[in-house]
């Protein structure tokens, strides 16, 4: 998503497929490869899902609404095993790797600022919010790739009731954990500006769609996923919706976010998808699922615009991107 990512790690995922491929042929990859750097690094990519534990008592989200696309899923070990992660490293497809051994023991999240009630919530404090649900949403990462996840997840709107924003609070901050002995990509000085920091203004933030998430496919989040709780806006860029959370805080002016300060004409603090507003290095107008073979169509806000255009009445959004 920077200028420090090569060009090819934005083109359409037809490689990253036949890599798969041919991981599955197994021997026959072997051979075909040779031993050259290009097999090393066939050798490297796990496709392997490590089970988690399951989240029990999981509920269905309403048919209707948005709450549950009706499209494949994109198969377990494609999301566990490509994502975006600086904290840990570049590497789309070594993220799983860098990160396995992250423990997330003793997590707390800190919520605070404009509250009447502010509160350190641990991960069961967070379960009693709300009961799991699962939430089967499209993903469409700014770099014009696109996976369907089904989440466990609850609203975040649950989160703002029982801190009790003050009168005066517009907007919500989030930040994912600061430890560079633990997140190795922290301690690269020519990244991006750490703690990973998103924002959402305060109406965003309550709309019923934009949820906290636990987990996928049922089980607890792993750590490439931003364990233990992540952020899941589903009409926006993926960049949006920052992993590892440590503090969430309630705020009268718009933050500095972490994309956007690095790049603010390429990547919009609102980042609602939007195929008529390409990014300056590539089009947004269609996108790679990941697992299919052709592209598709990108949706103004990535499908959502039924349950979400009302929150952007009156904005232009190419200026307000
Ligand atoms: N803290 C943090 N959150 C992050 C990122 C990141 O690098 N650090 N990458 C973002 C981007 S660009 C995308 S597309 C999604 C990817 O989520 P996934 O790997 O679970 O598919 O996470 C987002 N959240
Ligand atoms: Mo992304």
């Amino acid at each position: 998503m920077s200028d420090r990512i090569p060009s090819s790690e934005i083109t359409p995922r037809h490689l990253y497929l036949n890599r798969r491929a041919f991981m599955r042929a197994g021997t026959l990859a072997a051979a075909a490869a040779g031993t050259g750097a290009f097999y090393r690094r066939l050798n490297r990519v796990s496709h392997d899902v490590v089970e988690r534990p399951i989240i029990p008592g999981v509920i269905t989200a309403p048919a209707t609404g948005g709450y549950r696309v009706d499209e494949a899923l994109t198969p377990q070990a494609s999301i566990v095993n490509y994502n975006n992660f600086y904290e840990f490293t570049t590497d789309k497809e070594g993220v799983a790797a860098a990160a396995a051994g992250f423990s997330t023991a003793g997590w707390k999240v800190t919520v605070d600022g404009l509250v009447h009630r502010p509160r350190v919530f641990d991960l069961d404090d967070l379960r009693r919010l709300s009961p799991p649900e699962e939430r089967i949403y499209r993903m469409r990462c700014v770099e014009a790739w696109s996976m369907v996840i089904p989440w466990v997840g609850f609203s975040l709107s649950k989160l703002l009731d029982a801190v009790e924003p003050t009168g005066d609070a517009s907007y919500v901050v989030f930040q994912t954990l600061l430890d560079p002995e633990r997140m190795p990509g922290q301690r690269n000085a020519f990244s991006l500006r750490w703690p990973y920091t998103e924002g959402l203004r305060l109406d965003e933030a309550r709309h019923p769609l934009a949820i906290l998430a636990t987990g996928l496919y049922g089980q607890e989040l792993p750590p490439q996923d931003g364990a233990p709780v992540r952020l899941v806006v589903p009409w926006k860029y993926g960049f949006k919706g920052i992993k590892s959370i440590v503090r969430i805080t309630l705020a009268a002016a718009r933050p500095e976010t972490t994309w956007n300060l690095s790049a603010p004409d390429e990547y919009g603090f609102y980042a609602n998808v939007n195929p008529t507003h390409d990014h300056p290095r590539w089009s947004q107008a269609t996108e790679q699922r990941i697992g299919d073979t052709g592209r598709r169509d990108t949706l103004p806000f990535n499908g959502y615009a039924d349950q979400v255009a009302r929150l952007y009445a009156g904005m232009d959004l190419d200026v307000d991107f």
